[in-house]
């Protein structure tokens, strides 16, 4: 009886589906700013459409063609000529908050942190001037009687696989070494040194530390990070598996957050040895300042709280260059005092902005309650139409890492569910207003509680929780997770939306791809599946075509 049960289920679920899935794309991800992307794209388009493969998602910043030059605009050209001659069809990538994309139509739109200081007149201007931050042994060169570093609270594997290593040191008398391939590691194989730091609240700091390997495995898997244990994301990540001494370095803001740990290290860490020295952190001073609606600018005397006015006691400060601008690797940004201020060369000033937020490895998202966003979709989304028309079009808006935190933000008085499915309904009205029978695709991840739509999520203020019963229905949700495929696709289905399979995610084999095909093929309105590299890798795209397109499902 079962067995008849899943014959008629399967029967259905293939009705209209002769060759196999009914959306089966690849994503396709460059610039097409120089003719070698076009050969590139030709070749992997003729590939997949061999092995059956009918779409493709196209990154290419197609969102900006209004203001790309005539030979670009050539190429796409190009691009559509091999698509329609394969059969092909195209769903540009668009509008990305998490990633910034929107920072092409103004470097304010930003999402920003609140930055406060005390900042000195000397002279004509007026600048942020540092306190120092004392760190002491951050070069392990000191050793407490059991041979650990002073200063350092916990290291992993002390005098068992982590040692105080005087032959091998980048400064002063030696390194803090860790054998990785050590059998004595522990369960985790972490391979971590770390110790408390107190930071002022909103405030720029520069992290720095020097490491050397020889060996390394995962070389992904060292790290260094300050944590409050608050979401936060000031961390960088990677190295290689034999190197020289290599800077490793980063700024953030602080936040909210006074109590730190501060690692250095590898978590996961399987073979070779690891070296760490000079670990060092500076307060810096912010090197642009986020000028929008719900960023204001306030100075006032540190001493008498007299406030001064932007315009008569001090020039308009300017906007933001460039959100990439790391704090600490630029000049801080300067008040310039005119003639005539209330300001006077000595005061100290309590001054109050806000700083682009950065998050992760160098992450710039956007503020999505500013409307002036809503300028640059509407040009945006009459480009697109104008160079392409696309019946699908493909929002990417995952990993939205900061957000919620200015004051335009803040006035809204609701969380970063109802921001984001505020700005998700606006695309789509834009995207609707040129084309109304368009499909409107989207990243899953901020609508599905196992992956982000959570509280405490990086450098949000306020929960992403519940988005997913505030964003339109008629939005198709495509499901990236590789470890809850069949939950999250569950999950969507059962509230009424349509899904779609974010499938392969540069895995070495195809064992999961049999899955997604299956998993895609069960679940009700599920329009298809989509070969999804970031690294390029279109090796295995041929046979993944091919158990897509087939008629029935194949086992592994
Ligand atoms: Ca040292
Ligand atoms: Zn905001």
């Amino acid at each position: 009886m079962k067995k008849t049960m899943f014959a008629f289920a399967a029967m259905a679920a293939f009705a209209g589906l002769a060759g196999g899935l009914q959306n089966r794309w690849f994503y396709y991800a460059r610039n097409f700013t120089q003719d070698a992307d076009l050969a590139d794209f030709e070749q992997v388009a003729s590939t997949a459409a061999g092995s059956g493969l009918n779409g493709v998602q196209i990154a290419c910043g197609l969102e900006s063609w209004h203001t790309w030059d005539a030979k670009r605009k050539a190429r796409f050209e190009k691009v559509k000529e091999i698509c329609a001659r394969l059969k092909l069809e195209i769903a540009p990538a668009l509008w990305s908050a998490g990633y910034g994309s929107f920072l092409r139509a103004d470097q304010n739109a930003c999402a920003a942190l609140p930055y406060s200081g005390v900042w000195t007149c000397s002279g004509r201007v007026a600048t942020w001037s540092g306190d120092s931050l004392p760190f002491p042994n951050g070069g392990f060169d000191e050793a407490k009687a059991n041979g650990m570093p002073k200063e350092w609270s916990w290291v992993d594997g002390a005098g068992k696989f982590a040692f105080i290593d005087p032959e091998v040191k980048h400064g002063g008398a030696s390194s803090l070494r860790f054998e990785c391939s050590t059998t004595q590691a522990s369960k985790h194989r972490h391979f971590r040194a770390s110790r408390a730091v107190t930071l002022k609240t909103n405030s720029l700091y520069r992290v720095r530390c020097w490491v050397k390997t020889e060996g390394f495995e995962p070389a992904d898997s060292f790290q260094m990070a300050v944590l409050s244990g608050k979401g936060d994301s000031n961390s960088r990540r990677g190295a290689k598996p034999t190197q020289d001494w290599t800077e490793v370095a980063f700024t953030f803001n602080s936040g909210r957050n006074v109590q730190n740990r501060i690692y250095v290290g590898s978590w996961g860490g399987k073979a070779g040895k690891l070296w760490v020295d000079d670990v060092s952190i500076e307060e810096v001073g912010p090197c642009d300042a986020v000028r929008r609606e719900g960023c204001p600018v306030r100075v006032a005397n540190a001493e008498t709280g007299v406030r001064y006015v932007e315009g008569r006691d001090y020039e308009p400060l300017p906007g933001v260059k460039s959100a990439w601008r790391a704090p600490g690797t630029k000049p801080p940004v300067k008040l310039s005092i005119p003639e005539g201020s209330a300001i006077k060369a000595g005061d100290r000033l309590a001054v109050s902005i806000y700083v682009p937020a950065t998050v992760a490895n160098n992450q710039h998202p956007v503020c999505m309650s500013w409307r002036r966003l809503d300028d640059y979709m509407a040009e945006s989304a009459a480009g697109v139409k104008a160079a392409l028309d696309p019946k699908s079009w493909f929002l990417a808006m995952d990993e939205i890492r900061a957000g919620g935190t200015c004051e335009l933000c803040i006035s809204r008085n609701t969380d970063m569910a109802h921001i984001l499915a505020d700005f998700v309904e606006r695309e789509r009205a834009a995207i609707k207003k040129v084309r109304p029978d368009a499909d409107i695709y989207i990243w899953a991840d901020m609508f599905y509680p196992g992956q982000n739509a959570h509280d405490n999520y990086y450098s949000c203020r306020g929960t992403y929780e519940g988005s997913w019963n505030l964003v339109p229905k008629d939005i198709i949700m495509c499901c990236w997770s590789q470890k809850q495929r069949a939950e999250q696709l569950k999950f969507f289905s059962d509230l009424g939306f349509r899904t779609f399979g974010g499938a392969y995610y540069d895995v070495d084999t195809l064992d999961s791809t049999y899955d997604w095909n299956r998993l895609c093929r069960e679940t009700p309105n599920c329009l298809g599946v989509m070969y999804t590299t970031w690294q390029r890798k279109y090796a295995l795209l041929a046979p993944f075509g091919k158990i897509v397109s087939a008629a029935a499902v194949t086992a592994p």
